[in-house]
């Protein structure tokens, strides 16, 4: 059944026609059917009375996907709603700023949050995207929220975002993620106040408030999630390189089959797999001529030990070079993890996957490898402090910026599932996180009935985010292990793995864990010698340790590390007064009515 309903989304991606379409959609209703009847199945045992722990752990796992609980006429409306939304966020089309077009979509409306620098016209298709996503979605969505906490109970859970926590298998889960997002916090605090110095340079006084919190459009993302295309913004020491080996890779005549040659070099020479000959037959590493493909980068795993493939519209680039690296470490995922049950062809939790691939490129984009593979022609030992705080300061952007964002996804959605009256707040709820979790406001005062969540994809798709987070600490944690085992001397972020056989020794024996072991004896393998399995942030600060003691110096004169909140910040989002005193006196009226009511009686 997986290896079908893949290879119709395989067909469909790489050549979108209406037939191939159709093909797909039907495969992917034979499965939704297929997993309800599994379930059913499943559900005849009771899981908890197996003796053997690998076939409980996998009973378990088929008996407790809980949607499929609902009734066939509910199970087929969330099934429903959820594609609506994909769909109704997939054509979504804005105006540019001088409204002579108005076909953007969201690439087009994230490469000018990218690349523009005009505060009004940022705020201008900031403005246009959460207004024209937000609406369209809202009541699909509330009525999306009430059937999955429906699906939630029938399983005996409180709601849907606490079912959704489970396949974490981790009773302290929420715990753990607080505590590791207060050791990062101080670090992001930093990093945000000497943002700010620069966007306030930039910008000027009328657009960022000197100690405040920051406007979601000026950051380079439509989500304020990661920064780092405002690199040039904030670059340390302007008159240094930055780390982009464009130039040298399109000199040095490199091809897009070359990229992914180089990549699977880098993991032949750990030790780990070449990839099979059905990859370099089947893969679509550059983008079609006759046909129209989605061009997001991915990778594939057919189910049946034989197929994988990646499909990339491989431009020859720094960034594509970096995603070629990425995307073939999940494939080197599957293939170490092939020999395992099905069920148990997966990622240890569901961070692991994005975490490891992510710990590969923190080696493959640092200046040590690049020297090494004749891509820069300073080593890292031998570039100056400045080279170093700079690339710090990059990989910042895109790491430290990112953790309150990737942490408080998943905490909107536990207030918007978890409290009675969480999706009448979603708005306000969703800005509130975001002041106090990443100081960020919207440029300006949001409708008390919008749906600002909305403009993220993983919201209307029904993707959990909180794995995304995870991902962020594992990846730090795999590649400090990776290091470990290396016997990398100096500062972690310019150690590199390749042609490491320890690295890839231990690298290994994780992949091919996949989901059979729990989660935190994988992460136990890692910190051979170390602390025990636990999700840890230190890894991460160990690696930005340099870029902090900079940050605490260049701060000095900055008035607040972090942002101060003043009630003009929480007037942008927060219900009117008049509109609550209106509340309160329509409760009246209607108090009054009754007591007319009962005098009349
Ligand atoms: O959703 C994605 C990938 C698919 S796993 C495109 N990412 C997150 C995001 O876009 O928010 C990758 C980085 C985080
Ligand atoms: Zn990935």
């Amino acid at each position: 059944m997986c290896f079908r309903v893949s290879s119709a989304q395989w067909a469909y991606s790489t050549n979108m026609t209406d037939f191939n379409k159709r093909r797909m959609i039907e495969e992917q209703t034979l499965k939704a059917k297929f997993d309800k009847v599994s379930w059913r199945k499943a559900t005849e045992f009771d899981w908890t009375r197996m003796p053997d722990p690998t076939v409980r752990r996998q009973l378990r796992m088929l008996a407790t996907k809980d949607r499929v609980a609902l009734s066939d006429e509910k199970y087929n409306e969330i099934h429903h709603l959820i594609s609506e939304m994909k769909d109704a966020y997939a054509h979504v089309r804005i105006c540019d700023a001088a409204a002579s077009r108005c076909d953007f979509d969201l690439t087009d409306a994230q490469r000018f949050m990218a690349q523009t620098r005009d505060a009004a016209s940022l705020r201008h298709t900031w403005l246009q995207w959460h207004d024209a996503i937000g609406p369209r979605v809202r009541n699909k969505f509330m009525r999306y929220v009430d059937l999955a906490n429906q699906a939630a109970r029938l399983n005996g859970f409180s709601d849907a975002s606490e079912a959704a926590d489970t396949v974490y298998e981790d009773a302290r889960l929420q715990d753990e993620l607080a505590q590791t997002f207060g050791r990062i916090l101080p670090l992001y605090k930093e990093l945000f106040a000497y943002v700010r110095s620069k966007l306030y340079v930039a910008y000027g006084p009328d657009v960022v408030r000197i100690d405040g919190p920051l406007p979601a459009h000026l950051l380079g993302n439509m989500w304020a999630q990661e920064w780092s295309r405002i690199y040039d913004l904030v670059v340390p020491y302007p008159e240094f390189d930055k780390f982009d080996v464009t130039g040298e890779l399109l000199r040095q005549g490199y091809t897009p089959l070359r990229i992914f040659q180089m990549a699977e070099e880098f993991y032949t020479s750990l030790g780990l797999k070449p990839m099979p000959p059905e990859f370099w037959r089947s893969s679509m590493l550059e983008r079609p001529k006759s046909r129209e493909a989605q061009c997001t980068a991915s990778a594939w795993d057919f189910c049946n030990r034989i197929d994988y493939r990646i499909k990339q519209c491989t431009e020859v680039d720094m960034e594509n070079f970096a995603t070629a690296h990425h995307e073939m470490a999940h494939i080197e995922y599957y293939l170490h993890y092939s020999e395992q049950p099905f069920l148990f062809r997966d990622g240890a939790n569901p961070g692991f996957h994005e975490g490891f691939a992510n710990s590969i490129l923190l080696s493959v984009v640092n200046p040590t490898h690049l020297y090494r593979v004749g891509l820069m022609n300073s080593n890292g030992s031998e570039t100056s402090y400045e080279q170093n705080i700079n690339f710090l300061m990059l990989q910042g952007l895109r790491k430290i910026a990112y953790a309150p964002f990737a942490y408080m996804m998943d905490q909107w959605r536990h207030l918007v599932f978890g409290s009675p009256d969480g999706v009448a707040r979603m708005n306000s709820d969703w800005w509130s996180l975001r002041l106090r979790l990443q100081g960020i406001v919207p440029p300006s005062r949001r409708p008390e009935n919008g749906f600002d969540a909305a403009s993220k994809r993983h919201v209307p798709f029904d993707i959990p985010y909180v794995q995304y987070y995870v991902a962020l600490l594992v990846e730090f944690q795999i590649f400090k292990s990776a290091c470990r085992a290396t016997d990398h001397r100096g500062p972690l972020h310019l150690c590199d793995i390749y042609r490491s056989r320890e690295a890839g020794r231990i690298l290994s024996e994780v992949l091919r864990m996949g989901k059979a072991r729990h989660w935190k004896e994988v992460l136990a393998v890692l910190s051979r010698g170390g602390a025990d399995g636990e999700l840890s942030a230190e890894p991460l600060l160990e690696y930005f340790e340099p870029l902090f003691d900079w940050l605490r110096t260049a701060n000095r004169k900055e008035p607040v590390i972090g942002w101060m909140s003043k009630r003009e910040d929480f007037a942008l989002y927060r219900p009117l007064v008049g509109a609550t005193g209106a509340r309160i006196w329509m409760n009246y009226r209607f108090l009054f009515v009754l007591f007319v009511i009962f005098f009349i009686i």
